[in-house]
Order: C-alpha cells, then structure tokens, then sequence
C-alpha cells in the first residue's frame, strides 16, 4: 500500500523498454490490466489505448486486446466500461460484478461469465484499430494480413457500436452523445459537480471502497460523497434494467459530454478509413460521414466565445456546464474547425488557463484548469496532468497540422515520464506521481510518443 507511487526516473534512452516491460507485467493473457493492484479488470477505453502502445510490440497482440473487449458487446453494440476479470476474489475492485447484477438485469448483456458493467466509456477503439493497420504496413506480409482479417473482422463490431452512440445515447440526433455517469471517462472531474448536486441520494446498499485501500492518500481519489452518488446512480440504472429507453425518461443523470462526442467524431473518421480499406458498402460510408458532420455540428453549438473552450450539457437543466476543463478542447479532437474557432481555441490552450499558467511544473494539460475554483491540484481528474490525455491532445494537433505546437507538447510529455515513470496522474505544480504507479496506458502512449521519432 502506498500513497503514491515513488518517483522513478528513467533515462530517455531506457522509455521504450521500461514501457514495454510495464505491459508486459500488466498482460493478462489476451489483455491487459490499466494496473498492477488499482484496477484488475478490463477497462474499455484503457484497453483501445493500451492497443495503440502495443501495436509497436507487436500488432497481433494489440489486436488481440480489442478483440477480447469487444467479445463482451453488448447486443445494443454498446462496449462495456468493464469486463470483469473471473480469475480474481470479488471484493478486489468495487463496485465488482454482483453489484452491478447486468447479466441477470439487462436483456442486453452478454451471456457471462465474464461480467460486465452497465456504462461505456470514450470510444477510442477504431482510432486504435486504425493504428494497428498503419503499424502493421512496416511490418512482413502476414502482419499486414493480420491486420487486415482483423479490420474486416472488428469493423462491423465498430460499427455496431457507433451506431449505439448515434442512437440509443443521442436520441435527440444531436450528434452529442449522452452520459449516464461520471464513470464515463472523467470521473470525479467538476464537470458533473452541478448535475450531481441536484441528486438526492436515496437508500443505498452498503458497500465498501477497494480504490482506497491501494491508494491511501484518500485526497487523490473521489470523496465519499461522491462515490455514494456513484453508487446510488448505479442502483438508478438498475431499476431502469439499463435499457436506455427507461433511463431518458427518468433518470437524473444525462449530461451531454463534449470530450466523449469530439472521440467520436475522431472515431468515426478512423472508421471511414477502416470502410475504405475493407471496401465496406457505399450506404456505411455515407452513414459514418452523417455522423461526422453531425457531431461536428452539435459541438459547434456548445461553443462558449468568453471562455473559448467547448462545454458539456446538463441534458435534465437545459443548461451548459461552465467548467474549464480539458474536455472543453473536443472541437479539436473531433478536427476540421473553422479558422476563428481553430485559433480561438488554440488561443485557450496557451493561455494561463491551461498550457501557459506560471506555476505549471511541464506545459502539458491539467485536467482541470488551475484557474478554476473546483481545481483540486492532487485530486485525481480535479487538477492532475494525465499522461495519455496528453497524448490525445498531441494527436489532434498533428493531425490539424500543428507540428510546432504537437512537438512541444510531446517533448514535455516525454520529459514528465522520464522524471516520474508511468504514473497513473500527475501533480501539475510540483510533479509527485499520483494514483498507480505502473499504469498501463501511460507507459502505451509513450511507446507511441517514441515511435513517432523512429526512437522505438
Ligand atoms: C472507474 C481504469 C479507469 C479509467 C477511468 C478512470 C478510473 C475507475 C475508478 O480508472 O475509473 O471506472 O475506479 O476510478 O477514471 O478513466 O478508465 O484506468
């Protein structure tokens, strides 16, 4: 037990192979756990970046971490946020598969074991598939056949899972996809403080926190009013036998979430990609590209011009969730803005709000913006740098042709890993590792990171 992982520095020149043997630890056969001892599950998008930093170890075993999540879809093409691991004791991560109860509750669940859980999170999985693909090409010729077989197999399991995000969590055809918990992505983020304040929570279960008893600086992780609120959604959802028809029309929780729809878009791209390269139907292109544009659309309309950032929409109060936070940056993850709005937000990420604030220890993201009054600067995603959103933020930029600012971005994200090794978050003020040590998708990123020097 600690209460942060220990420094550990790396020479820039040992990044790759300690990287890799970081994976190698975390692998559990035909996937791999986002930590040593934190989280011992499959966890969704965790997995789609773990793919990315694998693909440069091995291509086939990167398509084997998506293939074994997508083995737990959903019949509503919805990817779970976790598939339980059935080789350890329950209690080792909670809320563990009993509580959750999908397989006996919802008619959508997959036959288990293994369990899942009720919620998604980003989808990173086609970016990730597509990487793999562009891996493979340097590769011999039955790694690009591989590749290839493992496009054509995943890809209407994307699609399947697109169209879930387009449908089921967009009823309104906004082309924004709705949340039904902070466990989407960003948990304890102050993005959904306002939502969460409005709910009352009602008479719920015991249970007993695992995070805490590995990470003991409680100040790191989510407090305990916010996990009852965690819990008391679950317990929500499982009245409503997480069928999304019931959720919209009762539930308290339905947060627009902008960073989540900007991945989409991107995701839809890599999409297209994967359609054209297996030559998939003309209608599934033309499918893919409405929702491009659509979410390209609704994130125009959660434009803020006096904060210049994107904002979430809390979908019960009608209202935008005027928080500066790192998911406000989705216009340029979801790409192709218009000028004015490329340069405005640009001008947001350099400015003291984010990139630019004095105190910063690297110039990479904080979760939230230090400027804010809810920025916590050790609590988890309430102020923390996080290595692999970084990396998302770097990958928009080159692809908007930001070389200059992408190569900055990722020296500093670079020197943050060699100083600190592969902490799960960051202090942005002083540079104490916090969380896991070990995290798998930090040490997969910076595999990425190195590949694009050619240094891997
Ligand atoms: C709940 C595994 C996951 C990440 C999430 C991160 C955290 C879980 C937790 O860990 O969430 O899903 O127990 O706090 O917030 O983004 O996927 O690394």
């Amino acid at each position: 037990m600690t209460g942060g992982p220990t420094p550990t520095p790396i020479a820039p020149a040992d990044i790759a192979a300690s990287a890799a043997a970081v994976l190698r630890r975390n692998d559990l056969g035909g996937w791999t756990k986002p930590a040593p001892r934190l989280y011992p599950h499959q966890w969704s998008w965790d997995s789609a970046f773990i793919a990315i930093g694998l693909a440069h170890l091995d291509t086939r075993r990167a398509a084997m971490e998506l293939r074994t999540l997508f083995a737990s879809q959903w019949a509503t093409g919805m990817v779970p946020h976790i598939v339980f691991n059935p080789d350890i004791p329950l209690g080792s991560y909670s809320p563990g598969p009993e509580r959750w109860d999908c397989a006996n509750l919802a008619a959508a669940a997959p036959p288990a074991p293994p369990h899942t859980s009720g919620l998604c999170q980003p989808p990173v999985h086609a970016i990730a598939a597509w990487r793999i693909w562009e891996v493979a090409q340097h590769g011999d010729d039955p790694a690009r056949d591989d590749a290839l077989t493992f496009l054509r197999e995943l890809y209407p399991r994307f699609l399947a899972w697109h169209r879930y995000l387009a449908t089921r969590r967009d009823p309104e055809g906004s082309g924004l996809v709705t949340i039904f918990h902070p466990w989407s992505g960003l948990d304890n983020s102050p993005r959904w403080d306002p939502v969460l304040a409005a709910i009352a929570v009602g008479d719920l279960p015991s249970y007993t926190r695992s995070d805490t008893q590995h990470v003991v600086d409680t100040s790191q992780r989510p407090t305990t009013e916010e996990y009852d609120r965690y819990l008391w959604l679950v317990e929500l959802l499982k009245r409503a036998r997480y069928d999304e028809t019931v959720v919209y029309r009762s539930y308290p929780f339905l947060v627009k979430d902008v960073l989540f729809s900007g991945i989409l878009v991107a995701a839809n791209e890599a999409l297209l990609a994967i359609a054209a390269e297996i030559k998939a139907p003309a209608d599934d292109r033309r499918l893919i590209t409405e929702w491009v544009e659509r979410g390209r659309r609704g994130l125009e309309g959660c434009w803020d011009p006096e904060l210049g950032l994107c904002l979430d929409q809390d979908v019960r109060a009608g209202t935008p969730v005027r928080d500066r936070t790192i998911g406000g940056f989705a216009p340029l993850v979801a790409g192709e803005m218009a000028p004015d709005r490329r340069a405005a937000l640009l001008e947001t990420m350099d400015s003291p709000a984010f990139l630019g604030h004095p105190q910063l220890r690297w110039p990479v993201p904080p979760s939230t913006s230090p400027d804010e009054s809810g920025f916590r600067p050790r609590s988890y995603w309430r102020g923390p740098t996080w290595p692999f959103l970084t990396w998302l933020l770097w990958w928009s930029l080159v692809r908007a042709d930001e070389t200059e600012r992408a190569a900055r971005l990722r020296r500093a994200a670079l020197d943050q890993i060699a100083t600190v090794g592969f902490a799960e978050y960051v202090e942005p003020f002083t540079g104490e590792p916090l969380g896991s040590a070990d995290q798998s998708w930090t040490a997969a990123v910076a595999l990425d990171w190195l590949a694009a020097d050619g240094v891997s």
